[in-house]
């Protein structure tokens, strides 16, 4: 009997080295502990055997049997980690070759432009704000003083969504807004943003372009505080040797109201195609907020003034960049792109 099991052993030993993989190491076990191996073999066979021989016999099945036990799972251990040890020279990196090069973008000129402007603000104590592009007409135009039926209107005429909502023309609405959420406090925001207008396509048109809002609403504000805030960012932006005029204007939710305008970069005022001969270059329209917009927000004009502006952003980036059409911004040519 002693010797059956020195075989068994034996017999095992030679198959495990065999073994390559997990599905052979479960045919072997198997194979040895299975149904129908031997040892199954000699337990069918303790039934006809007196009590001592079967004790004898059950200590060295039991024996035989840990023993497999534990062969196959060393052998299962040391396939595991040559399995680890494959894959890892399968998988290894060589850190000193070549990496493969990404070539990345850069910011687009507008985005780069709102940015500068918005660290001017931020600089000057001013907070961000945000509002929606699609947007009521009561904040696009009613609340700014600009009724159904005003002829104003028509100065920015408009993609409308229905009778009451359309795409917004000018990021004042976001005055409106703020106001109606300060409840009567103090404000100074600007709010960079995209506007749409029913406007012919030219090199300084577009019907959809950029603005910055800028709103200050505070006690004993006044017009030099607007021209003051306004030259610091024109110098900030193009040095003191840029030329900057302030001419009267016309907004309805301003009064008084005034645009700016910037000697033209290209002729340096003596006048060219892109400036139409004129010299200089409107960038924004700005004034003093209008008594009847503050009350319209539950503000009190007799206690609160204010300025706001709004920056044409592509005009801005035109100038400071020397760009001639304003069109270059939306025809993704990399070739533009890729100077910034
Ligand atoms: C307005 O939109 C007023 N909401 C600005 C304002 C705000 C006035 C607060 C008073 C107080 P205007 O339509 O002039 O104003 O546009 C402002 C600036 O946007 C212009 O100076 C110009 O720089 C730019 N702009 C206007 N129309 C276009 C266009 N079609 N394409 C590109 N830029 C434009």
């Amino acid at each position: 009997m002693d010797n059956q099991f020195k075989l068994l052993q034996e017999r095992l030993l030679e198959e495990l080295a065999k073994v390559k993989t997990m599905n052979e190491l479960h045919e072997t076990k198997a194979l040895f502990l299975g149904k129908k191996s031997p040892i199954q073999e000699l337990f069918a066979r303790m039934k006809d055997l007196s009590i001592e021989e079967k004790k004898t016999l059950g200590q060295k099945v039991n024996w035989f049997k840990n023993y497999v036990e534990e062969a196959i799972a060393k052998k299962a251990e040391a396939l595991e980690q040559a399995q680890i040890i494959a894959q890892l020279e399968s998988e290894a990196i060589d850190v000193s070759l070549a990496g493969i090069a990404f070539s990345l973008g850069n910011k687009h000129p507008l985005t780069k432009m709102t940015e500068e402007i918005e660290d001017i603000f931020i600089g000057m104590g001013y907070a961000i704000a945000e509002g929606p592009e699609v947007e009521l007409d009561l904040y696009n135009f009613e609340m700014l003083n600009l009724p159904k039926g005003h002829p104003a209107r028509e100065m920015q005429d408009s993609f409308y969504i229905d009778g009451n909502t359309l795409l917004r023309t000018h990021t004042s609405p976001v005055q409106v807004r703020t106001l109606l959420a300060a409840k009567q406090q103090p404000v100074k925001i600007i709010c960079p943003g995209k506007v749409y207008r029913r406007d012919y396509d030219d090199a300084t048109h577009s019907h959809q372009f950029m603005q910055i809002e800028g709103l200050v609403v505070d006690r004993g504000i006044t017009m030099s505080d607007l021209k003051g805030t306004l030259t610091v960012l024109m110098q900030k932006m193009f040095g003191s040797s840029l030329e900057v005029r302030f001419r009267p204007s016309f907004f309805p939710f301003t009064e008084p109201s005034v645009e700016v305008d910037v000697t033209c970069f290209k002729c340096k005022g003596h006048g060219c195609s892109l400036c139409k001969n004129g010299g200089w270059i409107e960038v924004l329209g700005a004034g003093m907020v209008h008594p009847q917009v503050l009350k319209m927000s539950g503000y009190d004009p007799n206690e609160f003034q204010g300025f706001a502006f709004g920056i044409g952003i592509e005009r801005l980036t035109m100038l400071r960049y020397g760009i001639d059409d304003i069109r270059h911004f939306y025809t993704d040519d990399l070739r533009f792109l890729k100077q910034f």
